[in-house]
């Protein structure tokens, strides 16, 4: 057996099924022992930071770790844009990176560079394989890293000598230890500050936003007035009717400093402080007031709902809390797009279920609000920043739950970046709608401009300007077998989601705004 062989075999004990790929000459091994050996199921990306963003979506829905197979140290340079939002939103993630034969290495051929430099810019776990009888168990080892709590990115490089060796053996599958308790200590510290009567919040971030989490942060809110927010990119969300409304801390300095403005604790549950996205001359850097008191009531890697729960129990909170509705009525506004409007029609018309992928940049900042009451949805969303997130997220949520809709929300300059996605949607019949918001221009980036109190000259509007010529996103979207449509009002676009809605496969609407 070869060493690629033993690893994909252990991969298959260890319950993955799906690799995302995009091979070479040095995985060739690889993709003769996925010819060979039944149980894993191979997507093609058309780009790699295609195929990172795939598993990243993947592993967000799935709840397990995702696997990549990626060549040499430029492609998973290709796709260290997605694997960097994935490793923000603590993705467990397995990636193989194939490279050069050790003995050729000295040679110093074409594709020879610093593969490990590379792929430890962006792993929490990172090992080169150096014998075929140990390749297996490196990839059992990596597997339980890439599943060690809240999740991590792991990359094993194996060298196509170690791949193609004879004498490969199949290792037994390594569990990842649970997350870890937080300590009584810490939970009596956190109800003593709830109990001050202060004004507090609770940030809630990676299981706590998960529908058990959500719950019992909504029982200590109940009791104690505490207010409950989430990270301004969320990782996942349970959201949509009978479940608790939670709004994303603000991407604008000035709006987000209102939301933390006079409190004396912020209380951490898998969560991170709120710090701006950027600095900008004379604003904080964090977002609470110097005089709140940051309390960590779980670090990413414990157990946030356990600990949320306990909270509850111990302040007496009620087992039972009426959630309130929050937010406007879904329904159907007619016009020209506007964000909140937006959000009404997609709640009036979202499925149950469904899953959406956000990279709306800036026409989806007033989106959650407006979609608290659609049907109860999952909502995922890119988190380290990187734009070109959603179609190959949205690609990869429909390969982990092909019984749920997915509808991708995405913004046009950020879609140019991983559009091949919609390739793979076509050629797996993936069930997707695509959203995509043609405003033509790097919005954001005017506006940070204007911010400055500089107006836009030739260089920014050269830079900024998508437009001369304009995308067409419904050739596009034809060019790589994706039926599309375009939009330019809200009722247009109701009428055109809900029929998508009715049908399965990809399809894509390009909304002119
Ligand atoms: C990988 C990456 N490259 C570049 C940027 C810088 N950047 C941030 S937003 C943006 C433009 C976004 O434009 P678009 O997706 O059209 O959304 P809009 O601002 O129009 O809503 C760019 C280039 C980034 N965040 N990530």
């Amino acid at each position: 057996m070869t060493g690629a062989e033993s690893l994909i075999r252990t991969f298959i004990a260890s319950d993955m099924e799906v690799c995302f790929a995009n091979p070479g000459t040095t995985e060739i091994q690889f993709v003769v022992a996925l010819d060979k050996v039944e149980g894993m199921r191979c997507l093609l990306g058309m780009a790699e930071t295609v195929v990172t963003g795939c598993a990243d979506g993947y592993a967000r829905m799935a709840e397990k770790p995702a696997m990549t197979l990626l060549h040499c140290g430029p492609g998973f340079a290709n796709g260290i844009a997605n694997l960097h939002n994935a490793r923000r939103a603590n993705t467990p993630m397995v990636n193989i990176v194939g490279d050069q034969a050790t003995y050729h290495r000295p040679f110093d051929a074409p594709l020879t560079s610093d593969t490990e430099g590379l792929c430890r810019a962006v792993s929490h776990w990172i090992r080169t394989s150096g014998s075929v009888k140990q390749v297996a168990n490196d990839g059992a080892a990596a597997v339980k890293a890439a599943g060690t709590p809240p999740g991590q990115i792991a990359t094993l490089i194996v060298p196509a000598d170690i791949a193609w060796g004879e004498g490969g053996i199949p290792a037994v599958p390594l569990s990842a230890a649970p997350r870890s308790q937080v300590s009584p200590e810490v939970l009596l510290t956190v109800s003593q500050a709830l109990r001050s009567g202060e004004p507090a919040m609770l940030l809630l971030n990676g299981q706590a936003l998960s529908e058990a989490g959500l719950f019992a942060s909504y029982r200590i809110s109940h009791a104690t007035g505490a207010k409950l927010v989430g990270p301004t990119h969320v990782p996942r969300i349970a959201r949509g009717r009978g479940r608790v409304p939670v709004d994303r801390v603000p991407y604008v300095v000035d709006i987000a400093l209102q939301v933390f403005a006079g409190l004396k604790h912020l209380i951490l549950v898998g969560a991170k402080p709120p710090v701006g996205f950027f600095a900008y001359p004379g604003k904080p850097s964090l977002m609470a007031p110097k005089d709140c008191l940051i309390h960590v009531l779980a670090h990413p890697e414990e157990d946030a709902v356990a600990a949320l729960q306990w909270l509850a129990d111990e302040i007496n909170a009620p087992r039972l809390v009426p959630i309130k509705e929050e937010g406007p009525t879904p329904c159907i506004v007619k016009g020209l797009f506007d964000s909140k409007a937006f959000g009404m029609t997609l709640s009036a018309l979202l499925p149950e279920n469904a899953i959406v992928c956000d990279d709306m940049v800036t026409s989806g900042r007033a989106i959650f609000p407006a979609t608290f009451n659609a049907a109860p949805h999952d909502w995922i969303q890119s988190t380290g920043g990187a734009i070109g997130h959603g179609f190959p997220c949205a690609t990869g949520a429909a390969v982990a739950c092909p019984d749920r809709k997915v509808v991708c929300l995405q913004a046009d300059g950020a879609g140019m970046y991983t559009l091949q996605a919609l390739w793979t949607q076509a050629r797996e019949k993936l069930d997707v709608v695509n959203v995509i918001f043609a405003n033509r221009v790097y919005k954001i980036l005017y506006g940070e401009l204007r911010a400055t109190g500089v107006e836009p000259g030739p260089a920014s509007d050269t830079l900024f300007d998508l437009s001369r010529p304009d995308l067409d996103w419904v050739a596009l979207a034809k060019g790589m077998g994706v039926e599309g449509v375009r939009v330019e009002t809200l009722e247009g676009f109701a009428d055109l989601f809900r029929s998508a809605c009715g049908h399965r496969g990809p399809f894509l609407i390009e909304f002119r705004i």
